[in-house]
């Protein structure tokens, strides 16, 4: 029972990695073996198998850990671990994977990282598991989400031979390695280290919390905050990177150190709390913050929070002995203008005055413009995040329509257009289906693929010009909501989005039939024909439904402007 009960993670650091001969040998052999091309979040995963980041793991997951660790968040041979590590692949990489008993993982320039040795290929339930790990089946945590929606039927299990890890070519000094940073701390005498783990920028309050931890913890502290994958919608790690520059400044000197961690996270919060402690233990710490609802997705769209606010550092509380490492818990802190200093919620009375700004509240500050308080954080890393998060009348944004043929989405879309360009102040692309299907989408068909493909593929293009700045008017007919609600999660994180839905009823598209397509439709010369032979969902989430029979198309175009105006991406005329 002894051997079930500790296997210490801050001991041997699992090494992987093969040397050179070995490596030359593998990447002869590799010519006959299959390959597959690791997705963003499989190539996180192996980064920390590979450095040892998720050791005693030596490779991904076969069944039996699976299941154990679904179960009740331990290996089969009953070490402490809470989060599968799987590698998801498709029907056709399992098979020959299994039928080689080998597998080369590439990344997507084709250079091969590690080869793995299949023991096992098992399809998992992905409700199941996101029911066990989660304790929810609700797509709008990201866990689950990725989980039902993008996660391929096999999972792989084997262990890992590492040839190299994954390349970065941003911030290399601060991508530091379990041995880096334990080899960093022994350097530096630094025999205590507390970590604070975040995804998001750093302001005073986590400044005032990491130094008063530091104090508890009579320890060093590592800002180590993860730069693999956070909760869609986070400020992007480039910026972060930047911003934990400056505030590595605002600590004592030779107190504090920065490295970056490439984590993909879960938001599992309870598990992942504890699966992120046993990754800092890796990287050589002793203490490990945890906060108000630490690695939580926050509410479902009810507004009911996955997870209690605490519940994190409970379960970390429950496992502090096996861990091996100790848990600094805090509240949340607040400002006390009285005093100009930030204390922890529980230690302030009732009668005192705080303030504080959530992160919403942030946003909504960039976003308009507004101003925000040095009480709050520091100029340096304002003027970073203001970069990067211009207020919305100089972002970019997309008006995506949506509607039946003939419906008259493309004259909306052209008398928005010349109404936004004689606005002036940024570029405009109309992407019209006929455009499109001439220009881009040439080859495909009308089947629910093929449109979902010609969706996609201008949801990718008004999602870049959104991220420069421009305006992009879509206005294909764009039938399906999943393909809608993909484009729209992918261009909201670059700016603004609207999805209008011209609502002209179909009878009255097939009246006007301008050309002739209706009449074809019924005759069946043309199959697959939206309205007639083939569905159109309506939206649940249009921003705007244009009622066109009762309106001009320039009357229509001027509810889009006037929703814009008040959404902040148009300035209007007469405050210009
Ligand atoms: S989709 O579903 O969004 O990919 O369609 P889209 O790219 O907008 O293309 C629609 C235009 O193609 C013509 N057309 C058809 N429409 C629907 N169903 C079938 N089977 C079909 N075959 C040809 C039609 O002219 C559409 O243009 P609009 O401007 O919508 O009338």
């Amino acid at each position: 029972m002894a051997s079930l009960l500790i296997q210490p993670h801050g001991g041997e650091l699992v090494d992987v990695m093969v040397d050179d001969t070995v490596a030359a040998d593998l990447k002869a052999e590799s010519r006959d073996l299959p390959s597959f091309t690791l997705q963003p979040r499989h190539l996180c995963d192996l980064e920390l198998l590979l450095n040892g980041g998720f050791s005693p793991l030596r490779g991904f997951m076969d069944q039996a850990d699976y299941q154990r660790v679904c179960a009740d968040m331990r290996l089969a041979d009953g070490t402490l671990w809470p989060m599968p590590i799987t590698l998801d692949v498709d029907a056709d990489t399992a098979e020959a994977a299994q039928s080689a008993g080998r597998l080369a993982l590439r990344d997507v320039e084709g250079v091969m990282l590690a080869v793995l040795t299949v023991t096992d290929a098992y399809q998992p339930d992905p409700t199941a598991e996101a029911e066990a790990v989660f304790a929810s089946t609700d797509p709008d945590h990201p866990g689950v989400g990725h989980l039902l929606r993008s996660t391929a039927p096999w999972y792989l299990g084997g262990s890992l031979q590492g040839l190299q890890l994954p390349v970065h070519y941003d911030f290399t000094e601060l991508r530091r390695t379990p041995a880096d940073l334990r080899a960093a701390f022994d350097e530096r005498g630094w025999h205590r280290v507390v970590a604070f783990q975040t995804r998001n920028p750093m302001h005073r309050a986590h400044v005032e919390l990491t130094r008063r931890a530091a104090v508890e913890a009579d320890a060093n502290l590592l800002i180590h905050p993860v730069v693999g994958m956070t909760k869609p919608g986070d400020v992007d790690h480039y910026t972060r990177g930047r911003v934990y520059q400056h505030i590595i400044r605002r600590y004592p000197e030779n107190s504090a150190m920065l490295a970056m961690l490439p984590l993909a996270m879960r938001m599992g919060g309870p598990r992942e709390a504890v699966w992120h402690a046993i990754i800092r233990k890796n990287h050589g710490v002793s203490h490990f913050i945890v906060g108000r609802d630490h690695a939580g997705p926050g509410s479902d769209a009810a507004g009911n929070p996955f997870y209690g606010p605490y519940d994190a550092q409970d379960m970390l509380q429950d496992h502090t002995e096996e861990l091996g490492v100790t848990m600094v818990p805090f509240k949340m802190m607040v400002y006390v203008p009285d005093g100009d200093t930030y204390q922890p919620v529980d230690e302030v009375d009732e009668s005192t005055t705080t303030l504080s700004i959530s992160g919403t509240e942030l946003r909504d500050r960039l976003a308009s413009g507004e101003e925000i308080p040095e009480w709050f954080s520091y100029p340096e890393v304002v003027a970073e995040l203001r970069r990067t998060h211009p207020q919305k009348s100089r972002q970019g944004f997309t008006v995506f329509f949506t509607g039946l043929s003939g419906s008259g989405k493309s004259t909306i879309a052209n008398a928005l257009m010349s109404m936004l360009l004689e606005r002036g102040g940024r570029p405009v692309t109309l992407l019209d289906g006929d455009v499109v299907r001439t220009n881009l989408s040439s080859e495909l068909g009308f089947s629910k693929e093929h449109r979902d493909i010609n969706i996609t593929r201008i949801g990718y293009v008004a999602s870049e010009i959104t991220k420069h700045g421009g305006i992009a008017l879509c206005a294909p007919i764009a039938p399906y909501a999943e393909p809608r609600r993909r484009n729209r999660e992918a261009i909201s994180a670059n700016g603004g989005y609207v999805l209008v839905h011209v609502a002209t009823p179909l009878e009255v598209c097939e009246e006007r039939d301008r050309k002739g397509l209706y009449a074809k439709a019924r005759a069946g010369i043309i199959k697959e024909f939206t309205g007639i032979s083939d569905p159109y969902e309506v939206p649940i989430d249009a921003d705007i439904t244009l009622p066109t029979v009762d309106q001009t198309p320039d009357q229509s175009a001027q509810t889009i402007i006037d929703h814009l105006e008040a959404a902040g991406y148009l300035v209007p005329i007469e405050a210009e």
